[in-house]
């Protein structure tokens, strides 16, 4: 069996609301197993780099903004095709486009402010991983 790894955060909207155990909840029970965990705070310098790809879109002042307004929850997930069941069980990036059941679906306001975040590629999600962990923090 193949076992792959994918990056979340839970963004500071899903901390500030108190959405931090029912989302892991979901997370959990869906498969995932947690290899790494910890509430942190993004810089503006960290939310730019994690962000880069994004720089030039209208929306990045306030991406920007937005992850670095509060903690967030970051975790590296382990499950076979991990990156792509973690986007299903996420949903839709706009809440709004998000099938029922999924964690946008349930916890996210809009379209800027979407509760979690999942890796698109394995290979962003190592990189992802390796931004916000060391090796000695994964299990
Ligand atoms: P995803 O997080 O589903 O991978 P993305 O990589 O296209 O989506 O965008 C990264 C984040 O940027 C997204 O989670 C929320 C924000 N964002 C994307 N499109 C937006 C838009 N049209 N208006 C406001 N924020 C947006
Ligand atoms: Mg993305």
């Amino acid at each position: 069996m193949r076992t792959d790894r994918t990056f979340t955060m839970l963004k500071p909207d899903s901390v500030e609301k108190g959405h931090i155990g029912a989302i892991i909840e979901k997370i959990t029970s869906a498969g995932f197993r947690v290899v790494a965990m910890k509430l942190t705070q993004m810089t503006t310098a960290d939310a730019k780099e994690f962000y880069a790809i994004h720089k030039e879109r209208p929306f990045f002042g306030e991406l920007v903004e937005y992850m670095t307004r509060g903690p967030i929850v970051a975790a590296i997930l382990e499950k076979e095709n991990a990156v792509e069941d973690f986007r299903t069980l996420i949903g839709a990036t706009n809440p709004e486009d998000a099938a029922e059941g999924t964690i946008r679906k349930l916890y996210a306001a809009s379209i800027g402010e979407n509760a979690v975040h999942g890796s698109d590629s394995d290979e962003n999600a190592a990189i992802e991983g390796a931004f916000h962990f060391a090796g000695r923090e994964m299990f």
